[in-house]
């Protein structure tokens, strides 16, 4: 039996986990109904990185991430209603409507995006991780990127910053093994992308990122070593993306039988539910939270429809900062 505490916080992960992959399921039906322009990278498969991750964040750390952030907004609490209004273009979304899947931000929710150029984000979360320093509160950045993004030049320019400084980030990488359709293997030199921190004296260290307790697990340390003064981490999440890349995306680049496996043996929900099963948990508990999510995924998306659509007066407006 677990206890009661652990009970109801692992309870919490697979809700979050749930809702993300409930979300991004309806993201992409929308997206086939032609209620979502533009780009959409779903992050099915993924979930237990971001849920992981955020089990240890703290009210005022911060979360910077590229074009795949659904889960990540879902997950640090901002709502799954402005979320898909967002998606569908619509005045009641996050950006008004006018930034859609890769563009969303909350100050709140401590949120800086969604950014599509891809590994842009990264010297931005040593930026915001700088600020933290400078301000002296202990606050830490969770900065994400790709197995993709992992070779782009700026990357190694922020870990040179970031350590010198001691500023306290912590760079996630989701190595989801492709990076549109090239392999991680096709793409880069090493298969060890935590190890891309030793010329710059960064810790990594190699992460189950299916397993949601694994991620809580390291991140705990990575962001103890943050909060301590000592300076940045680098976890290497290892995981899989199920959907294609983005909503266009011919998929021959790997088999369905690679999928299928992974499906099978590593999803990160439903293994979870076995492991919460192994440890009493009853089976009705279950349906009830299906239903229970089902139904905010649902509600999100009617949200989204009814929605209208911006003005066109204000296509102009929160686009330049006025003095
Ligand atoms: C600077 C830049 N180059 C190329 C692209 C086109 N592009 C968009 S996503 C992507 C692949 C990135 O893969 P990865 O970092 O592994 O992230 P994933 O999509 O797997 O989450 C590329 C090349 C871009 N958006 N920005
Ligand atoms: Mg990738």
């Amino acid at each position: 039996m677990i206890k009661k505490n652990n009970l109801k916080s692992h309870l919490h992960l697979y809700k979050k986990m749930l809702l993300i992959r409930r979300f991004e399921e309806k993201a992409g039906q929308l997206y086939g109904m032609g209620k979502i322009g533009g780009f959409c990278h779903l992050y099915i498969g993924q979930e237990a990185v971001v849920v992981g991750v955020d089990s240890v964040k703290k009210k005022g750390d911060q979360v910077i991430t590229s074009y795949r952030d659904h889960g990540h907004m879902l997950s640090c609490g901002m709502d799954p209603k402005g979320v898909m209004a967002e998606l569908t273009g619509k005045k009641n979304g996050y950006s008004k409507g006018k930034g859609g899947s890769m563009h969303m931000f909350s100050k709140s929710e401590d949120f800086y995006g969604g950014h599509g150029i891809v590994a842009a984000q990264v010297p931005i979360g040593a930026g915001l991780a700088f600020a933290n320093k400078y301000k002296k509160n202990q606050f830490v950045c969770f900065t994400y990127y790709g197995d993709g993004a992992a070779n782009q030049g700026q990357i190694y320019e922020a870990f040179n910053m970031a350590s010198l400084w001691k500023l306290p980030v912590v760079f996630i990488i989701e190595n989801n093994q492709y990076a549109m359709g090239t392999s991680i293997d096709r793409a880069s030199s090493t298969p060890k992308l935590f190890t891309r921190g030793e010329a710059f004296d960064i810790p990594g260290r190699l992460v189950d990122g299916m397993d949601v307790l694994e991620v809580s697990k390291a991140t705990e340390l990575a962001a103890s070593n943050c909060r301590r003064g000592d300076g940045p981490y680098i976890l290497e999440m290892n995981t899989y993306r199920y959907k294609g890349h983005s909503m266009s995306d011919p998929a021959k680049y790997r088999t369905r039988e690679e999928v299928q496996n992974i499906k099978d043996k590593k999803d990160p929900i439903e293994n979870f539910q076995k492991h919460l099963l192994n440890e009493g948990l009853d089976e009705d508990e279950f349906k009830k939270i299906d239903k229970e999510i089902k139904e905010i995924v649902s509600e999100a998306a009617d949200f989204a429809l009814e929605s209208s659509e911006p003005d066109l007066t204000d296509l102009y407006k929160d686009i330049y900062l006025d003095n």
